[in-house]
């Protein structure tokens, strides 16, 4: 098989660029190692930045998602038991998120992909990437059993954060720059109406705790957990009473509890690999860098990567720019670093780690400066809404 574009990974990143490449005539492939069912399935992010719809409504994917989307003008930050809301446009210029799932995001991709004819082969076992140092890279993998060879130009890594394009780069050409947070996120989803109208981000001397959702009946809340902990010794039961107990009076009053449709605990990480580019094979998405949760950027930052990266790849193809392409790390990764600041920054600021009296009063009086002051506030809601590409 021959093709302009060889990429591995048919999540967000994935189906954001083979979606970009298709729609500029650029021939391309996906690997992906799943079913598609099971990709699909998956619950994960939920807020988008305003970059990230412009570039689905670039991708021509962003139907549903104008349609369905959740506009939220606020964040909230809960602490001392009392609810502080953050208004967004006020503070950013008229800027705003948008509630709308990932699972979302990557039902709608999939789906024009399909209707317009793109390739993606998925339960495509023992991808591995060859010669990508030199002009003929090429990518092997197995499907059913029998081998096949996918002769490109070019080769991206979309495969997260476990993928094989990252370990397939010797070690001694790569920097990798790593912070574990000793807790995990424990989430549960439930056909609840959500407690509040935007997000709210807790911190309590028990522990974080996060109210979302994916639309007005659907809830998505999260507590933070123990490392060690397993999501079988949690009931819903058990969820419900924990994550009432840290939530502010008012927001405990009205929660409004039911079965969990789904319940997973996700460790949670600072993690980014420089550079971006290996010859011709190219990184995007969790394959490069991962943020803990708390500043939902996860998935933005994956959309923000392939904005420039797919700007590169036109250069590249149409124009013959090489130079694009080292670009796309040096613009791609400062990006990445303010957004990994700003959610490790969030993360301390919100959740309880090793129970020091004195950490938790700094925690407390960084947040009453931050709700209280017009800088504080500021500061905040040009991060939360994403920075400028
Ligand atoms: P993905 O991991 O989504 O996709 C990579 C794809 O590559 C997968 O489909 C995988 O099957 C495939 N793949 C891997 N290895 C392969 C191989 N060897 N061969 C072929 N294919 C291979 N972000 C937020 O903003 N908010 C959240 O609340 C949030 N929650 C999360 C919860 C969990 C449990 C996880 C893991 C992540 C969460 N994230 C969250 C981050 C998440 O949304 C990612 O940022 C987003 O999925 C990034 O998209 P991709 O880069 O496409 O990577
Ligand atoms: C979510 O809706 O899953 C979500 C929202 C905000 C975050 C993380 C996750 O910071």
């Amino acid at each position: 098989m021959l093709t302009q574009v060889a990429i591995i990974g048919a999540g967000p990143a994935g189906l954001m660029l083979g979606r970009l490449l298709d729609i500029a005539g650029i021939d391309n492939i996906i690997l992906e190692r799943q079913t598609k069912a099971y990709v699909l399935n998956r619950i994960r992010a939920g807020i988008l930045e305003q970059t990230t719809v412009d570039l689905l409504r670039r991708a021509k994917a962003a139907h549903r998602l104008d349609k369905q989307g959740i506009v939220h003008n606020a964040v909230n930050l809960a602490y001392s038991h009392q609810c502080h809301s953050i208004e967004l446009p006020e503070l950013t210029g008229g800027k705003s998120v948008i509630a709308y799932g990932q699972t979302e995001v990557t039902q709608d991709l999939c789906d024009v992909r399909e209707r317009d004819g793109g390739t993606t082969i998925y339960e495509a076992k023992d991808v591995s990437l060859h010669n990508f140092d030199s002009e003929k890279p090429y990518l092997e993998y197995k499907k059913n059993g029998v081998g096949h060879k996918v002769k490109c130009e070019l080769i991206v890594g979309c495969d997260g954060y476990h993928g094989v394009s990252r370990a397939s780069i010797p070690p001694e050409a790569i920097s990798i720059y790593e912070k574990a947070y000793p807790f995990g996120w424990l989430g549960l989803l439930s056909e609840t109406p959500p407690v509040s109208d935007e997000v709210v981000y807790v911190n309590h001397e028990r522990g974080f705790a996060l109210c979302s959702m994916r639309s007005r009946t659907r809830s998505r809340y999260y507590i933070q957990c123990a490392l060690n902990d397993r999501v079988e010794r949690w009931s819903d039961d058990a969820f419900w009473d924990e994550f009432r107990r840290r939530l502010p009076a008012d927001l405990a009053q009205s929660l409004k509890t039911g079965p969990s449709l789904e319940k997973s605990i996700a460790p949670l990480r600072s993690f980014v690999a420089e550079p971006l580019r290996f010859g011709r094979l190219l990184l995007a998405g969790d394959a490069a860098h991962i943020v803990p949760p708390t500043g939902a950027k996860g998935l933005n930052l994956a959309a923000s990567d392939i904005h420039y990266l797919s700007n590169a790849m036109l250069s590249y193809f149409k124009d013959g720019d090489d130079s694009a392409l080292d670009e796309y790390s040096r613009l791609a990764l400062a990006r990445v670093w303010k957004s990994e600041r700003f959610a490790w920054w969030m993360t301390n600021l919100t959740h309880r780690f090793d129970g020091d009296p004195f950490e938790q009063r700094m925690k407390e009086a960084e947040l009453t400066y931050l709700s209280t002051s017009q800088t504080g506030r500021k500061m905040l809601a040009e991060n939360y809404v994403g920075l400028p590409l």
